[in-house]
């Protein structure tokens, strides 16, 4: 599909990239912009041959600004539901993706851009970036899950401190509340986000995409049932050409060729 918005790109085979490309507004999230967010992960869903995805911001100062102000503005009750689900829609997309996803945050990461970044599986954030759920300067609440996934990434008492003050916060302290995962070099930012999804691509597709989809599905569950979850994944390994390989080449002593079978 044609996106006006964004620009998706498979770097490396199996690499894809995702940047949110309206510099202009500091890749602030329109309707279009959401909408095309939730029809490039599924365009990356359904390639088989996918293995991570990396989503940044275009230029050099935002990641995403925040769900777009100007469109918001004019909005009734309605509208401003139907916006929010749209947008509860395409990051639950990106969430949802069998492959794991990298934000790369390059900058302003705020409001829905903060949202936006929480539905990828870890972030990665450059020395410039800039975290934050500012909705209550606005007069809202978040509408793009920011009350739930900040809450579940930085426990209840951080969450509300930042989701009730507006309060930004930098890379350094990003990572030590949880947010995102490790800070960068803003110059070595796409580099190390690519290096991190080189090594996934490396390592036996199936069971990557089972990994994932055992975390994500077990945080749900009791622990009893999210552990028969494990058993059953870890089982379904055992029918794979890939568990054959990645054994076998362990044993002979050299480099696992998976190929995803
Ligand atoms: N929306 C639209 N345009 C934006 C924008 C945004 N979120 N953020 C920046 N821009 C635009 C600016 O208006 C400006 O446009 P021009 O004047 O050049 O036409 C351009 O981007 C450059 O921005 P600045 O000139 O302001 O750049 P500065 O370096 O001075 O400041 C800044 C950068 C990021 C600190 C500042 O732009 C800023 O504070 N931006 C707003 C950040 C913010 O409040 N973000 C949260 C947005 S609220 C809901 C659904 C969704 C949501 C809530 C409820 N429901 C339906 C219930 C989500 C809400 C949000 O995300």
């Amino acid at each position: 599909m044609a996106y006006q918005n964004v620009i998706l790109e498979q770097v490396e085979p199996g690499i894809y990239r995702l940047t949110v490309n309206r510099p202009k507004a500091l890749n602030a999230l329109n309707s279009a912009t959401l909408d095309e967010i939730g029809a490039a992960a599924l365009e990356v869903g359904a390639d088989p041959a996918a293995r991570a995805l990396i989503l940044t911001g275009a230029g050099d100062k935002a990641f995403v600004a925040g769900a777009d102000i100007v469109e918001m503005r004019d909005m009734t009750g309605v509208e401003g539901r139907a916006f929010s689900q749209r947008g509860m829609r395409a990051f639950r997309n990106l969430e949802l993706l069998g492959v794991p996803t990298i934000a790369a945050v390059n900058g302003y990461c705020l409001g829905g851009g903060c949202e936006l970044a929480m539905s990828c599986d870890w972030i990665l954030a450059s020395d410039r970036a800039v975290f934050g759920q500012p909705e209550v300067n606005l007069g809202v609440t978040p509408g793009f899950g920011g009350t739930q996934r900040l809450a579940r990434l930085v426990g209840r008492a951080r969450a509300l401190e930042l989701l009730t003050t507006g309060r930004n916060v930098k890379a350094e302290e990003a990572v030590r509340i949880g947010l995102a995962v490790r800070v960068v070099p803003a110059d070595q930012l796409m580099d190390e986000a690519l290096a991190t999804a080189r090594t996934i691509a490396a390592k036996g597709p199936v069971a990557v995409r089972l990994v994932k989809e055992a975390v994500q599905r077990g945080q749900d569950m009791d622990l009893d049932n999210a552990c028969v979850l494990e058993s059953e994944v870890f089982g379904l390994c055992f029918s794979t050409e890939d568990k054959a390989e990645g054994m076998g080449a362990f044993l002979e002593k050299r480099k696992a060729q998976f190929t995803g079978r």
